[in-house]
């Protein structure tokens, strides 16, 4: 079935991100907005856009009801949820489905299997892929938690089946703290998810999170676009992600990768998913989560591999084959994205809000910036604070990492704090250059960055002070002009 118009149920730069690639493949878009985003560009940039309520998110960009309405009102095809609201709501992608649309994401039933981390577990443990020692199934009783703690040993952590994101976690050192954390873990499941089982995971200290993009069709094929490391990250918060990832070997890489694709399959996936995995210190790595969604850093993956990801789907949930396969797919280059919130680099990244009074962004070959902001914009509160996000493309990591040292250096965001400077510093940290990092790595180096940081502004007034004099000096032995225009008055003059 081919598609022939889209709406987008989603704003910002994801919205102006699908509707970039539907209008490349000739499909019209319908974009849909609240009250507050009147003005925002993924409005303007739309064919047709309608305003589905008010600012707050449960009102209009949740509403799927309204959403559903829009798109058949409006003689659409297909939806595409974009990341965030809606896209991992199975609920939404049967109502989509059973109102005669198509959804392009993955059907209910896998999002099901993979919204359960408990059920995501079991599939994993049939199909070998490996999992952090510990428990696979809901823990019911703290006897049952006390022996299963003692095989695992401590520190471990107890998480909840139905959390993402870090959501219901609990870190637990020693077995005197096992009942009251697990207590805990509960009942905040329980009022968070409606769902309070947990299950018992050994600590792994210091790990590298890094996710396999997996694509699927439906006639259950499917293939992985490699990984993409993201260990800079603030409370689950991605900061700087890169692909390919600086510590993976190439054997490591095919079975993460082979295994990705494996479970994906088990489940009855299709489309665009991410399975996250942490890795230590000897690459041993643990099949976390699956995320089932097109996901913020996609555009990493698109330029090491040179594909269209928004392109993929909208083949994949037209009933097209994955038009390549697994060999025919390589890794070219390096690439990072960094992302760009209203948060203050120098305060434990406080949202910063308020209205952008300027907005210049850096133009070079192998940059491409993601954003749907423009100078006089206003940054909504009800929504992510991302203002943009800056991807370049390098022949190596330390050409990506130059690239965008510059890249950043010319993007002059003013009006608002920005997380800029702190990923100007990450940049520079020798840990991260050397490859030699993992999700620890905020905590460790946040004093570090303030300190450095710090005397930035007289650092740069005392180089202007010891200019100045310099300029002086020289002048008194070697006077010159600011402006001699001899050359001009003596010229000879010549008739025309
Ligand atoms: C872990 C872990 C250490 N050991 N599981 C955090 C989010 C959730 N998806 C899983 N998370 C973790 N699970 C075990 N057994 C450490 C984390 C973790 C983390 C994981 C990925 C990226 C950043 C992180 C930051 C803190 C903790």
């Amino acid at each position: 079935m081919k598609i022939r118009k889209i709406l987008i149920a989603n704003r910002g730069e994801i919205a102006i991100r699908i509707m970039r690639t539907s209008r490349k493949l000739g499909i019209k878009t319908v974009a849909v907005y609240s009250e507050v985003d009147r003005k925002a560009p993924h409005v303007s940039y739309a064919d047709e856009a309608y305003c589905i309520g008010p600012a707050s998110s449960s009102e209009s960009y949740l509403r799927k009801d309204k959403i559903i309405k829009v798109a058949l009102d409006s003689h659409c095809d297909a939806i595409h949820p974009g990341y965030g609201f809606l896209s991992e709501n199975s609920e939404f992608a049967k109502l989509v489905i059973d109102s005669g649309l198509v959804f392009i994401g993955p059907p209910a039933s896998a999002m099901n299997k993979m919204g359960s981390k408990i059920e995501a577990k079991k599939t994993a443990t049939e199909i070998g892929v490996p999992l952090v020692p510990g428990t696979h199934n809901a823990i019911s009783s703290i006897e049952e938690a006390k022996i299963i703690a003692q095989r695992t040993s401590y520190p471990l952590l107890i998480k909840a089946s139905a959390g993402g994101g870090g959501k219901g976690m609990r870190l637990v050192n020693k077995e005197e703290e096992l009942e009251e954390q697990m207590k805990m873990a509960s009942s905040e499941a329980l009022s968070a998810f409606g769902d309070g089982s947990v299950f018992i995971e050994k600590y792994v200290a210091n790990p590298k999170h890094i996710e396999i993009q997996i694509f699927c069709d439906q006639h259950n094929n499917g293939v992985y676009l490699f990984e993409r490391e993201c260990s800079v990250q603030r409370r689950h918060q991605k900061l700087v992600e890169e692909a390919p990832s600086s510590c993976l070997t190439e054997k490591v890489r095919q079975k993460m990768g082979q295994d990705a694709v494996n479970l994906a399959l088990a489940c009855g996936y299709v489309g665009a998913g991410t399975v996250e995995f942490l890795v230590d210190d000897d690459l041993n790595y643990y099949f976390l989560e699956m995320n089932t969604r097109l996901q913020v850093e996609h555009p990493v993956t698109e330029m090491i591999t040179g594909l269209d990801l928004v392109e993929l789907q909208i083949r994949i949930a037209e009933g097209t084959k994955i038009p390549f396969s697994q060999s025919d797919l390589t890794i070219t280059g390096h690439a990072i994205e960094v992302r760009i919130c209203a948060e203050d680099s120098f305060t434990n990244f406080l949202p910063s809000i308020g209205t952008i009074t300027k907005y210049q962004t850096p133009t070079a070959d192998h940059i491409r910036i993601d954003d749907s902001y423009k100078e006089g914009m206003e940054i909504p509160v009800q929504y992510d604070p991302m203002i943009a996000k800056l991807i370049v493309h390098g022949t190596n990591r330390l050409d990506a990492i130059q690239k965008m040292k510059s890249a950043i250096y010319n993007f002059n965001i003013k009006g608002v704090e920005t997380t800029l400077p702190f990923c100007s510093y990450v940049l520079e940290n020798d840990n991260f250059l050397s490859g030699n990092y993992n999700t620890n790595f905020i905590n460790k180096f946040y004093d570090e960055f303030l300190n450095e940081t710090k005397y930035e502004d007289e650092i740069e007034a005392g180089a202007k002070i010891a200019l100045y004099a310099y300029l002086n000096e020289i002048q008194k032995t070697k006077p010159i002009k600011a402006s001699d225009n001899s050359w001009y008055l003596n010229r000879k003059k010549t008739s025309y």
